[in-house]
């Protein structure tokens, strides 16, 4: 992956050498059904599209701002949770390609001691551990699991397994474009899906890094990790958690060409000192195949 701006975000699958795990596949059988499957349906339109601030990162691209017009769209109030990929899992016995590779990548604190030295890190964002036998199941790799996680956004899952899940439950994944048109809820070029200041009456309204990254998350937010779907209040349009929490997979490549995929929205690990990919404009990507524990994926019906 060319790397040309610092990401808090996963280095490419290529970037560590890990051989395949022992963990073999994970196999689902009986699940809670998920109570977030909803979506919303938004007329078309015309939005400006884009960013020219003077923080972001040039090489991202997020200008110049354009007007772009949308197709009306009935697009997630949430990102995909654990239960509605686990129902995917069990109904098809799908194998993620974490699991096919054998590891994923972990951020290193939420690690045990052991695994946390020994696993390889990419150079450039070292906060990250390619772990063994992590996939959507495991999140944080060996013994982990997804208990009090199932409202929680799916992550670990690649490109492509967020394709073949669409294939399946008769949706797709939202264009760029379709994608920053929902997430601004109606405001025309906010800062963020709720307007202009981060914490509006000192109250936060997304899951980011609060503290020293990457060595202090004081979680001032309430979370860590990932936090439930539905956490935070929604946006103008009723989505939730389209900034922060998981980066979220589009359909669209990085560019004419390449293979790699445009995500968006940033994560619980995005931070002002380093990187404020959590604005409604920001961008960044990733290989196809490449998985993490902060991204996942919203879908838009058929
Ligand atoms: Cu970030």
């Amino acid at each position: 992956m060319t790397e040309s701006a610092p990401a808090c975000c996963a280095a490419g699958r290529q970037a560590v050498d890990l051989a395949p795990g022992a963990g073999g596949t994970v196999r689902v059988e009986a699940v809670a059904p998920s109570w977030h499957r909803e979506t919303v349906a938004l007329p078309g339109g015309t939005f400006l599209m884009g960013a020219e601030d003077a923080d972001g990162f040039p090489d991202d691209h997020e200008g110049p701002i354009r007007p772009v017009t949308v197709e009306p769209i009935a697009i997630g109030r949430y990102a995909v949770t654990n239960a509605w990929f686990a129902e995917f899992i069990a109904d098809t016995g799908y194998v993620t390609e974490a699991e096919r590779y054998g590891w994923s990548y972990v951020f290193a604190s939420f690690l045990p001691g052991a695994l946390r030295r020994d696993s390889p890190r990419p150079p450039k964002t070292p906060w990250w551990c390619g772990v063994s036998v992590a996939c959507w199941a495991r999140p944080e790799g060996p013994g982990s699991g997804l208990d009090g996680r199932w409202d929680h956004p799916v992550v670990h899952v690649s490109w492509n397994d967020a394709t073949a899940f669409c294939a399946w439950a008769g949706t797709r994944l939202p264009t760029e474009a379709e994608w920053e048109y929902a997430a601004r809820g109606g405001l025309e070029q906010a800062r963020y899906p709720w307007g202009d200041e981060l914490t509006p009456g000192g109250e936060h309204r997304c899951n980011i890094w609060q503290g020293n990254f990457p060595t202090r998350n004081t979680a001032e937010d309430g979370y860590r990790g990932t936090a439930p779907v539905d956490a935070y209040p929604s946006n103008g349009h009723g989505l939730y958690n389209c900034v922060g929490n998981v980066w979220e997979w589009t359909a669209d490549p990085w560019g004419r060409g390449e293979p790699t995929r445009v995500i968006r929205g940033g994560s619980y690990l995005c931070h002002d000192s380093y990187c404020n990919r959590y604005r409604v404009a920001a961008r960044s990507r990733n290989t196809p195949d490449s998985t993490s524990g902060n991204t996942g994926f919203r879908v838009i019906e058929g």
